[in-house]
């Protein structure tokens, strides 16, 4: 089994206790749905690969895996709804609102993203002589969720739709809506070793190269993949999005995604062999086809 998929099935069988059915059912039916439906549970992968390469206690790190994973869900169930991006496919399923119905869609995607914060505070709890790390931990994935993070990318993107725009706000929307959850994730799983300066530098370096070229891949993968995809495709030149293969056209585009993948894996020569997980993990970033 690749480290990914180990750290997959981990983070998996940890979701499935916190999300146990439960009442109020329809609630957590609506919430595992979506977090049941798959993905490559890539943030969770990165925390944790981020905590092992600090040597950090994976027992501790676990529920930060899974709160990054179940904000990450509640963003794609709120993107995914007919306000937004009107999708009625995701992960290769039904998505939620087209399960549940729209208005429980909303709560279930509310309910995922307060749900992670009561998962962390509860983590933290269980470990007080080590409160400062988990405060820094969390405020990682706050920040990379956050309204300077996630959110301020999503509201740009949602307000330039149809719009003219150009590479640095393509860049902006990117870095924020993508990158800092990716940035974040690494983060936190790395404070939690209570790390020095320059280890968050040199992993901050990586994360922000990794974002670039998931997000380069990503629209790559829009123009390239069919069906086995798992969600709509074409979409993106369908809406007139400024994508990188619309600016650069398809060689370019996979050239600078080389290009970040090197500088990716060239930041963390800071952490010696540990870091080989993460390395690779750049390299699947790149050749990903899903
Ligand atoms: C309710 C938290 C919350 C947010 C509302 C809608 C919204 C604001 C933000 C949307 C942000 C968004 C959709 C970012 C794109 C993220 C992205 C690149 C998704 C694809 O990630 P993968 O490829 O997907 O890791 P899987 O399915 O593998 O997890």
């Amino acid at each position: 089994m690749t480290l990914l998929k180990e750290y997959a099935a981990l983070t998996d069988s940890r979701l499935e206790e916190l999300l146990a059915p439960r009442k109020p059912e329809l609630l957590f039916d609506s919430m595992a749905y979506s977090v049941r439906a798959g993905g490559k549970r890539l943030r969770p992968a990165l925390l944790l690969m981020a905590n092992a390469m600090g040597g950090g206690d994976r027992a501790e790190a676990l529920d930060y895996a899974c709160a990054i994973e179940m904000i990450h869900t509640s963003s794609l169930i709120h993107d995914d709804l007919p306000a937004i991006d009107n999708d009625c496919l995701r992960r290769g399923r039904p998505t939620n609102h087209v399960v549940y119905g729209e208005a429980q869609a909303v709560i279930a995607g509310d309910a995922l993203l307060n749900y992670a914060y009561e998962v962390m505070l509860g983590a933290a709890a269980r470990y007080p002589g080590h409160s400062a790390a988990h405060i820094r931990a969390m405020s990682r994935i706050a920040r990379g969720a956050g309204v300077g993070g996630m959110m301020a990318g999503q509201v740009q993107d949602v307000a330039l739709e149809g719009t003219d725009f150009d590479y640095e706000e393509l860049k902006y929307i990117h870095r924020h809506k993508t990158g800092d959850m990716i940035t974040g994730a690494l983060l936190a799983g790395l404070e939690l070793t209570d790390p020095s300066p320059d280890a968050l530098e040199a992993l901050t370096l990586y994360g922000e190269q990794l974002g670039l070229v998931f997000q380069i891949v990503d629209d790559i993968l829009d123009v390239t993949a069919g069906e086995e995809l798992g969600k709509t495709t074409g979409k993106d030149a369908a809406a007139g999005k400024v994508t990188y293969p619309a600016l650069f056209g398809l060689e370019k585009s996979r050239e600078l995604a080389r290009e970040g993948t090197e500088k990716a894996i060239d930041a963390l020569a800071f952490f010696g062999e540990g870091a080989r997980p993460l390395q690779e993990i750049a390299g699947m970033m790149l050749a990903r086809n899903k």
